[in-house]
């Protein structure tokens, strides 16, 4: 069993107790939640140490089935992929479960969400400006309780931030990343074809350009080396965004089209999940899955506030058949 044990073990986890069932209806005459800035939600989410040093920040897994890591840059899309994926799979029968003591009870804004999940998943809104989705290990169960995964949705700065491309990952994630951890992994890495990152600039003020970021995005997933049992997912992320009709075979994406354009956008992404095997490799040369993905439509108000109409289940289906494929691979 793995344990990314909370700093106090002793500490007493407050479960409940919000009043804030995290569902927004502008015209409701329910008084309106508080309306909170990104440094409130931050300020709910971590201590004061943790705010001053992200490797202080501590995480629980102790159930010890496998984990699903939702791996990809501030804005690719994790939190609607898992918000998608709910959906699709409590459609399908299964059960989502936010597991309550992933962060320790200073993370105010951790309780929220996980009494709030469900109303978030289900909302008209995606999740954002109140009600931020940030940091959420949930587990998935079948019809009988049975944990089947947990997967794990992190902030995208934690995994691959542009201005600082070669720090080191936060403590809590190298502990992930770290060899002797019991749990299988499948590390699900968001890619998207034509990606365009937001600008940012380094250290010294000067402007870094996307192409750049993104090879600096390919050496953060080289980091992550695969072991025997890790299995990995790339997740082309948006492709509603790309309109090119020969990206797609009707309605559906042409999977060998959006692979070939990332592996060519994205030079060296695939390397470390080549199958060395010398006997398996000459039929099966590759140990990861690809899955083009999109979660939906999305509008903006004029208040910033995004609607969200959920897209053909088709790709939470095929995202969800990629993950049983690796978790029994
Ligand atoms: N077109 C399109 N846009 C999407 C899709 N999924 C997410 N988006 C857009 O991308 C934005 C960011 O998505 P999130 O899921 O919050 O991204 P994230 O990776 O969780 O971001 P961080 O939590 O900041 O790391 C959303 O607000 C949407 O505008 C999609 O399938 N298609
Ligand atoms: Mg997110």
């Amino acid at each position: 069993m793995s344990t990314l044990q909370a700093k106090n073990q002793d500490e007493e986890f407050t479960l409940g107790g919000s009043n804030y069932d995290g569902d927004f209806n502008p015209n409701s005459s329910k008084p309106k939640p508080p309306i909170q800035t990104p440094i409130d939600v931050d300020d709910e989410t971590y201590s004061d140490e943790e705010k001053v040093d992200v490797n202080k920040i501590r995480v629980r897994v102790d159930d010890p089935s496998p984990l699903v890591l939702l791996f990809g840059p501030k804005g690719s899309g994790k939190t609607m992929a898992l918000v998608r994926l709910t959906r699709y799979l409590e459609d399908q029968g299964y059960q989502l479960e936010p597991y309550r003591i992933f962060r320790p009870s200073h993370d105010k804004h951790y309780q929220k969400i996980c009494n709030s999940y469900k109303s978030l998943c289900y909302s008209n809104y995606a999740p954002g400006g109140n009600d931020v989705i940030n940091f959420m290990l949930v587990k998935v169960l079948d019809k009988y309780g049975r944990t089947i995964c947990q997967i794990l949705e992190a902030p995208g700065e934690h995994y691959f931030d542009a201005r600082f491309p070669n720090k080191p990952f936060p403590t809590y994630i190298q502990q992930i990343i770290a060899q002797n951890m019991s749990n299988k992994r499948i590390w699900a890495f968001i890619v998207q074809k034509g990606w365009n990152p937001d600008k940012e600039t380094n250290a010294n003020g000067e402007d870094i350009d996307s192409e750049m970021i993104q090879t600096q995005y390919v050496q953060r997933v080289q980091q992550i080396h695969s072991t025997r049992r890790d299995r990995a997912i790339f997740i082309c992320h948006k492709v509603d965004e790309n309109k090119e009709s020969t990206l797609f075979i009707g309605d559906r994406p042409n999977t060998k089209r959006f692979k070939h354009d990332i592996r060519y956008q994205y030079r060296g992404i695939f390397n470390n999940w080549k199958n060395t095997n010398p006997l398996t490799k000459w039929f099966k040369p590759e140990k990861f899955l690809f899955v083009p993905f999109s979660a939906g439509a999305f509008t903006t108000e004029e208040s910033g506030r995004q609607q969200y109409i959920t897209g053909d289940d088709w790709y939470p289906r095929m995202l969800w058949k990629a993950i049983i494929k690796q978790l029994k691979n």
